[in-house]
C-alpha cells in the first residue's frame, strides 16, 4: 500500500530537480515505464521489480515501507563523498570563476573603450589629415609640373625671334649637335659610364618638359624608337613629376621612366644649380670628377637592366658592321647607314674628324714605342744576344730615348680619355637623331615648335658653359653655307675649328640679328682664348711623341661645365622659381611618410586590442570569457601507456608515457561549446595526423566543476577518436549549482 507513493515516481520525476547526487556527464533520465531510485540516478527499475520482494534501490523505495533496510549510508558513500566534493569544488570553483569573470569584464570595458577612443577618434582624425597631406602632395606636384611647364614656355618665347627664323634642318643639327657636344661633357665629368651607354639624356630630359616620352629607343638594332605625347592632365603627369621630383631631390637619384623606356632621368633641375661652384678644370686635369651634379653615376637599379639587353644583344652587336642578324636588318643597316651619315656630316664631326684621326694615329706610334721599348726590356733581361745588344747601344747613342717612359704612358692616357669622351659624344649625337626622327614621324602641325622648344631645354639639361653653346650655335645656325663640311673633312688642315668660326661674325635674318648677344659676346671671350691657343700644323706630322696632350690637341677643346655665373643663366632663371616648389613637395611627402606610419601604428595598436579581447566578431573567450582565465594553458593526463596534453586555443597531443616532446598530433583547437541537452562545456579538437585506415584524429573534452583546471581521464572509445574529462572552475556556474542542487 504504502509502496503506491512511490509508484508516483514513475516517470514524474523531473531528474534535474530532484536528485540529490551529482550527476554524471553520462547521465541517462529513466524511461517512461522505468522506477527510478530516488536516491541513486542511474538505478532505473522495470516495473516487474516493483514490489516483487527484492530490495533493489538502496532506501528500500521499490517495496513496500519498512520491508528494506536502509542500506544508502554504505551504498551511497562514493557517491556523496562525490557531492560533498562537488560541494566544496564549487565554492572554491565559483569564487575562482568569478574573480576571473570579473577581471576578464574590467579587461573588456576598458579594452572597448579604448578601442572606440582610436576607432572613432584618433583614427579618423589621422586618415584625414593623411588624405589631406595626400592631396597637398599632388597639388604640390601639379603646381610644380604647371610652374615648369610655364617656366619652359617662358624660356623658350624669349628665344622664339630666333626660332622663327631658323630652319627645321637647322634646328634639328642643332639638337643632335648640342647631344654631342652633352656626351662629351657627360663622358668628361665621369658620368654616366655604366648605364645609358648611348641615349641622348639631355633631350630626353628636355622632351619630360615638354610631355614627351621616347620608349623603345634601340641604337643596336633597328635605329628607332617611338615617341609618346603627355597630355598636360592625364595620370602619367604625376608620374613625370614624381620623377623630375625625384631626381631634383637626389644627386644620384636615377630612376628609369616607363618599362620599356631606357632613360635613366636625372638631371632635370638645372635651377639653383647655378648657384652652386661650378667643377673646376685645372689646365692639366680636366678630368674631373665632380658628384655635386645632377646627371646620374655608376651603379645601382639600372646595371641589372643593361646587362641583361647586352646578353640580349651579345650576338647582334658581334656583327653589327659584317652579317644580317635577323630577316629586319637590312633595313636596320640601311637606318643604320643614313643615321651614321648625318652625324659624319655635321660640322662638329667634321671637326671632331680631324682629332679623331690625328689621335689615333699618334696612339698607333705611341703603341709602337711603348711595345719597342718593352721588347727592348726583354732582350736587355736576357742579356744573351751581345750582337744585339751592341746594336741597341749604337742605336740609342745615334737616337737618344727622346720619351720619357712615364710622360709616354700619361700621353696614351690623355689620348684614349679625349677618344673615349668623342665617341661618346658620337653616341649621343647618333641617339638624337634616332630620337627626333621618332618626333618627326609623329608629324603634328606643332613639329617645329617641338623641335624649337627641344633645342632650348636640350641646351638646358646638357649642362654646357656659355662658350660651348656658342660654338654650336655657331657651327649650326651660322655660316653653314659657306663651308662644305665634306669637303673640309678632305682638307685635314689640322688648324681648330676656330680658324674657321672666329672672329665670331653676325648676321641678320629676316629682321632678327643672329647670334643672340650673349652668345656672341660668349663666342668672342672663346675666340680670345682659343684661337692662338690651336697649335698649328698636325700633330701626326712630327715623329715627335708630346709629353701631355693640352687642351685643343688637334683642335680639340674639351666641352666645359657651365660656371657659377654663367651668361645662359638668365636664360633659364624662370626655372629656378620652381625649384622651391621641389622641397615643398618633399617636405609635404615626409609628413605623409611620418603620418602614414603612424596610422598604421594605431591600425595596429587596434588589431592588437582586439585580439586581447578575443577578436571583434567571434567570441573567443566564450559568452562569459570564461576561457580568458585559461587561456593558452595546457593541460597533461596520463592513460595506459600513453600521456596526453590538450593545450586551450591550440592543439591537443598524445605520446608515449615519459617521452619529452613530440608525439602524436590529436587535433588544433576548434572550440568550446555547451551540449545542447546536458549543457555541459563540450571543447574540441580536431583535423589531427589521420589514423590508419580511420578518421583524422580528433579530442573532445568535457569540463565539469572542480576547484582547479585538470584533466581526470582519457579514453579512446572509438579508434582516433579521443574523449577526456577535465574539471575545471569555468564549469563552476549558476547552471552547475541548480542542476546539482547545491
Ligand atoms: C596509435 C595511437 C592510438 C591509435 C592507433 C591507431 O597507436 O595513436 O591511439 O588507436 O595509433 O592506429
Amino acid at each position: 500500500m504504502l509502496c503506491n507513493s512511490y509508484l508516483y515516481f514513475f516517470a514524474h520525476i523531473s531528474p534535474s530537480h530532484s536528485l540529490t547526487t551529482v550527476l554524471p556527464y553520462n547521465y541517462s533520465p529513466p524511461s517512461s515505464s522505468q522506477f527510478q531510485c530516488p536516491q541513486q540516478p542511474n538505478l532505473h527499475l522495470a516495473p516487474s521489480r516493483i514490489n516483487d520482494g527484492t530490495c533493489d534501490c538502496c532506501d528500500g523505495a521499490d517495496e513496500p515501507l519498512d520491508t528494506c533496510p536502509d542500506q544508502c549510508t554504505e551504498i551511497l558513500a562514493a557517491e556523496r563523498a562525490a557531492r560533498a566534493k562537488a560541494e566544496a569544488d564549487f565554492v572554491t570553483g565559483s569564487q575562482k570563476r568569478s574573480e576571473e569573470m570579473a577581471e576578464f569584464g574590467k579587461m573588456l570595458r576598458e579594452t572597448v573603450a579604448e578601442i572606440e577612443k582610436l576607432t572613432k577618434s584618433e583614427l579618423p582624425t589621422m586618415e584625414s589629415e593623411v588624405g589631406e597631406l595626400d592631396n597637398a602632395v599632388r597639388d604640390g606636384k601639379m603646381r610644380y609640373m604647371t610652374g615648369r611647364f610655364d617656366a619652359v614656355k617662358t624660356i623658350v618665347d624669349s628665344v622664339a625671334d630666333i626660332g622663327r627664323v631658323a630652319t627645321m634642318e637647322e634646328i634639328h643639327t642643332f639638337i643632335v649637335t648640342a647631344c654631342h657636344f652633352a656626351g662629351e661633357l657627360m663622358d668628361v665629368l665621369g658620368h654616366d659610364r655604366s648605364r645609358n651607354k648611348s641615349t641622348c639624356l639631355p633631350l630626353r630630359l628636355a622632351g619630360l618638359d615638354l610631355g614627351f616620352i621616347w620608349e623603345d629607343e634601340n641604337l643596336d638594332k633597328t635605329y628607332s624608337a617611338t615617341l609618346r605625347r603627355l597630355e598636360e592632365k592625364s595620370s602619367i603627369l604625376s608620374e613625370v613629376a614624381d620623377l623630375m621630383i625625384k631626381n631634383a631631390e637626389s644627386q644620384d637619384g636615377a630612376v628609369t621612366f616607363g618599362k620599356d623606356d631606357n632613360v635613366v632621368a636625372t638631371s632635370s633641375h638645372r635651377q639653383g644649380h647655378r648657384n652652386h661652384p661650378p667643377p673646376d678644370y685645372g689646365d692639366d686635369d680636366y678630368h674631373y670628377h665632380h658628384d655635386d651634379d645632377e646627371y646620374p653615376h655608376e651603379g645601382d637599379e639600372d646595371e641589372e637592366g643593361d646587362s641583361g639587353d647586352a646578353e640580349e644583344e651579345e650576338g647582334t652587336n658581334d656583327n653589327d658592321n659584317t652579317a644580317d642578324v635577323d630577316a629586319g636588318s637590312d633595313s636596320s643597316d640601311g637606318r643604320k647607314e643614313a643615321v651614321m651619315k648625318t652625324i659624319s656630316l655635321t660640322r662638329l664631326a667634321t671637326s671632331r674628324s680631324l682629332f679623331l684621326a690625328q689621335a689615333r694615329s699618334l696612339k698607333d706610334k705611341v703603341d709602337a714605342i711603348i711595345k719597342e721599348s718593352e721588347s727592348d726590356g726583354d732582350e736587355d733581361g736576357e742579356g744573351g744576344d751581345n750582337q744585339a745588344e751592341t746594336e741597341t747601344d749604337t742605336e740609342a747613342e745615334e737616337q737618344p730615348p727622346a720619351f720619357d717612359p712615364q710622360a709616354v704612358q700619361m700621353t696614351r692616357a690623355a689620348l684614349d680619355r679625349r677618344l673615349k669622351h668623342v665617341e661618346k659624344g658620337e653616341m649621343f649625337a647618333t641617339s638624337a637623331t634616332v630620337l627626333l626622327d621618332a618626333l618627326e614621324q609623329t608629324s603634328p602641325d606643332t613639329l617645329k615648335q617641338d623641335m624649337i622648344n627641344l633645342a632650348v631645354m636640350t641646351i638646358y639639361h646638357s649642362q654646357l658653359s656659355a662658350g660651348d653653346v656658342a660654338d654650336l650655335f655657331y657651327l649650326t645656325m651660322m655660316g653653314a653655307d659657306e663651308t662644305d663640311p665634306s669637303a673640309s673633312a678632305e682638307e685635314e688642315t689640322c688648324s681648330s675649328m676656330y680658324s674657321a668660326l672666329c672672329p665670331p661674325t653676325t648676321e641678320t635674318r629676316s629682321g632678327v640679328s643672329l647670334p643672340p648677344k650673349t652668345l656672341f659676346d660668349a663666342a668672342k671671350a672663346r675666340c680670345e682664348d682659343r684661337v692662338s691657343a690651336a697649335p698649328s700644323g698636325c700633330p701626326g706630322d712630327s715623329s715627335e711623341i708630346p709629353n701631355s696632350i693640352a687642351d685643343g690637341f688637334s683642335g680639340y677643346f674639351v666641352p666645359q661645365h657651365y660656371a657659377e655665373n654663367d651668361p645662359l643663366g638668365d636664360l633659364f632663371q624662370p626655372l629656378s622659381t620652381v625649384s622651391s616648389l621641389v622641397s615643398q613637395v618633399s617636405n609635404l611627402e615626409a609628413a605623409k611618410k611620418d603620418r602614414d606610419s603612424e596610422l598604421s601604428k594605431v591600425r595596429g595598436k587596434i588589431t592588437d586590442l582586439e585580439d586581447k579581447i578575443g577578436g571583434r566578431d567571434e567570441p573567443k573567450y566564450g559568452a562569459d570569457g570564461e576561457l580568458y582565465g585559461i587561456r593558452d594553458s595546457c593541460h597533461i593526463v596520463e592513460s595506459g601507456k600513453y600521456e596526453y596534453e590538450v593545450c586551450i586555443f591550440k592543439k591537443a597531443t598524445q605520446r608515449d608515457s615519459g617521452q619529452k616532446g613530440g608525439g602524436t598530433h590529436l587535433g588544433n583547437w576548434v572550440g568550446m561549446s555547451r551540449d545542447e541537452e546536458t549543457g555541459q562545456r563540450v571543447m574540441k579538437w580536431d583535423k589531427g595526423t589521420k589514423c590508419w585506415n580511420g578518421p583524422n584524429r580528433s579530442a573532445t573534452v568535457y569540463v565539469t566543476c572542480g576547484a582547479e583546471t585538470k584533466l581526470l581521464t582519457a579514453d579512446e572509445p572509438s579508434t582516433c577518436e579521443y574523449v577526456f574529462t577535465m574539471e575545471s572552475h569555468i564549469a563552476c556556474d549558476e547552471a552547475f549549482k541548480r542542476d546539482h542542487g547545491l
